[in-house]
């Protein structure tokens, strides 16, 4: 089996890594277990560890260590938890993953090159994008109080002073990772509209927000359809509310299933939803509007029947260089399908002198 043993590890979690009367044996440097470990049982475990049926719904765990083996312990140990973990050898490195894909959680070493674990605590918090993933320090090296005392200022939520006591970390770990999951639930209610299931206007000015930073920083445009039903008041008047509430439901479904995975779509008021199409010209923009406002009124709608649409199209940055311009141009070209009769599409644009006008795409 495994030509090594790790005698200072004596609880269960190590156990379950461990060859067969590795325990109790005497005391090994964390240094001489990795050495063998990671020629030996972390090749295998590693690989049992990724034998994973699905990624979706498991937790997704950062490791950042410099020590290769330390990273391969705890990966071992984590993965065989059942999370998903990533790794990373340094705070800069790490950013990067965080920036790429936000973990759940974040353990790491605090003596790295480049940027160590404080700085990297302090980082992550710094950005309101990932000031709320939880972070656990740890370290094999000396420490005192000064250093938990400024663990504990820089943010993190852990401070683990032996690595290779899996079982404080993997509990740790699994308190955090509960906690984190909690959050993401109210965060995902908070942001969704309840009766379609779509996100909602807070989610679609956060995101709105985010196109058009990214719009200013490489110039690629994006569109903004606004999107309202057509005399819906009739609707609920003929067939009541409940009937009204259903066609809100069906007309959410069908603009998520025709937009792309990395466009959004949106229930923003009662009965007006908003779409962003990223990386979007306007022309492209108006064909997505018109194939929607066709294809939404080719639905049959139990008891209602079928229904129309208008929409306003607007673009960044030709037509609004901030969000709430460009909320105001879609909004504009939509208060002008409504005013030439309805079911169509109309696009916000700017004319020489700079003003917004309005141009029938039907
Ligand atoms: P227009 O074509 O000008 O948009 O006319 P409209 O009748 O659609 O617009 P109006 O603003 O007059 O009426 C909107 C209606 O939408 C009134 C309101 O009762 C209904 N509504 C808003 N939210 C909901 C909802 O959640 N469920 C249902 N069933 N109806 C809703
Ligand atoms: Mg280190
Ligand atoms: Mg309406």
């Amino acid at each position: 089996m495994i030509p090594c043993y790790l005698g200072f590890c004596t609880g269960p979690a190590i156990l379950r890594i461990l060859p067969k009367g590795g325990e109790g044996k005497t005391k090994t440097t964390l240094t001489e277990w990795a050495h063998c470990s990671t020629k030996t049982l972390a090749a295998q475990d590693l690989q049992a560890a990724s034998k994973q049926e699905s990624m979706i719904g498991k937790s997704d765990v950062l490791v950042v260590d410099d020590d290769a083996d330390k990273l391969t312990l705890l990966s071992v140990a984590l993965g065989m938890e059942g999370y998903n973990v990533r790794t990373a050898s340094n705070g800069r490195e790490a950013l990067a993953a965080v920036e790429s894909f936000p973990p759940d959680l974040i353990i790491t070493d605090i003596m790295m090159p480049e940027m160590d674990g404080y700085d990297l605590a302090r980082a992550i918090r710094k950005n309101p994008q990932t000031k709320f993933i939880p972070l656990i320090l740890q370290t094999a090296g000396r420490h005192d109080a000064d250093d938990m005392r400024l663990g504990a200022e820089v943010g993190a939520l852990g401070f683990v002073t032996d690595p290779t006591d899996l079982d404080l970390l993997l509990a740790r770990a699994r308190t955090l990772l509960d906690f984190k999951s909690h959050l993401d639930t109210w965060q995902e209610a908070a942001f969704t509209d309840h009766l379609s299931g779509l996100p909602n206007r807070r989610r679609l000015e956060r995101q709105l927000a985010q196109e058009i930073t990214r719009t200013e920083r490489y110039g690629h445009p994006f569109s903004l359809l606004l999107l309202d039903i057509d005399n819906f008041k009739k609707v609920n008047d003929t067939f009541g509310h409940e009937a009204g509430d259903e066609v809100i439901r069906i007309l959410a479904k069908t603009l998520q299933e025709g937009i792309r995975g990395i466009d959004l779509a949106a229930r923003i008021g009662g009965e007006e939803f908003a779409i962003i199409l990223t990386e979007t010209p306007l022309q492209k923009g108006i064909e997505v509007a018109e194939r929607l406002r066709s294809t939404i009124n080719s639905v049959q709608i139990p008891t209602v029947g079928s229904i129309t649409v208008s929409l306003g199209v607007a673009e960044a940055p030709t037509c609004a260089r901030t969000a709430r311009e460009l909320l105001a141009c879609a909004d504009a070209a939509l208060y002008t399908a409504k005013d030439q009769g309805r079911n169509c599409v109309i696009s916000a644009a700017r004319d020489k002198e700079n003003s917004l006008v309005s141009a029938d795409v039907q």
